[in-house]
């Protein structure tokens, strides 16, 4: 698959918003597989009664692998620079099951049921930044949240949902603390909330600071999506920059420039 390459207006998007769609960075071949393997494991284990515990999600994480290509590491280098780790993702969900803060490949599916209600967009009460109790005000833990339909998502179904520009509003705001990040999402005043509306094989890029739910899947069919996260090179902290833009700047510096 060719290596994609991000326009400057998704990168302005990024930058401006926190969050980003792309296409086209996975096969439809193996958008069409992965999909076709989850659904089937999901309405096997809604049949058996299996219970949703590390060891099924972590055996999960080995189907969806292949959703982990090459262009999608591409267009994440385009938003933060290289220094991540490719292929491996850090995940909170499966931390909150019990396991080690470990690295696992590919993704975490997470599969949403049809529930009765209108078809219409019905907006989260609750909002909440990934990881929360690791994440810090400079990028150590987390440089992206990644989010993959691999079904088309309508608003009303299971959409994941944005507060657009919450990122430097976080930023902004846990900067001008004494004591940064006390493990709970700033209740400040977002943007309204969005939607993300997509296709299959579309991925959401988002900001580590971003202020996203889940939502209701009033649609007819199950919503199935992908997370994983883009996580830093341990070996590489980060420091942002000061003074004026210049070339070599990516869009996650400028996301977190400070004045000299
Ligand atoms: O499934 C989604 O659309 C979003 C889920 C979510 O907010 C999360 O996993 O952090």
């Amino acid at each position: 698959m060719s290596v994609a390459s991000l326009g400057k207006n998704q990168s302005e998007l990024f930058v401006r918003d926190g969050f980003v769609v792309v296409s086209g960075l996975i096969p439809p071949s193996t958008v069409a597989a992965t999909r076709a393997a989850l659904l089937e494991e999901h309405s096997a284990a809604a049949q058996a009664g299996a219970a949703n515990d590390a060891a099924r999600v972590i055996r999960l994480t080995q189907l969806t692998a292949p959703c982990r290509t090459d262009a999608m590491e591409d267009a994440a280098a385009q938003l933060v620079g290289p220094r991540f780790l490719r292929g491996v993702t850090y995940s909170p969900y499966l931390e909150s099951l019990g396991t080690e803060a470990t690295l696992y490949p590919g993704f975490i599916p997470v599969l949403r049921d049809p529930q009765p209600g209108p078809r219409a967009f019905a907006p989260p009460t609750s909002y909440h930044i990934d990881g929360m109790h690791r994440v810090s005000v400079l990028p150590t833990s987390l440089y992206l949240i990644v989010f993959v339909y691999l079904t088309d998502v309508a608003d009303y179904g299971g959409a994941t949902v944005v507060r657009p520009g919450s990122h430097r509003q976080v930023y902004d705001y846990w900067r001008a603390q004494a004591t940064p990040n006390t493990g709970v999402t700033p209740d400040l005043e977002y943007a309204a909330p969005l939607p993300v509306t997509g296709k299959a094989g579309d991925t959401i890029f988002m900001h580590y600071l971003m202020v996203h739910s889940g939502s209701a899947n009033r649609a007819d069919s199950v919503r199935v999506g992908l997370n994983t996260s883009v996580v830093p090179d341990p070996a590489h902290s980060y420091t942002p920059r000061t003074g004026a833009p210049t070339a070599d700047w990516t869009p996650l510096d400028r996301t977190l420039a400070v004045a000299e």
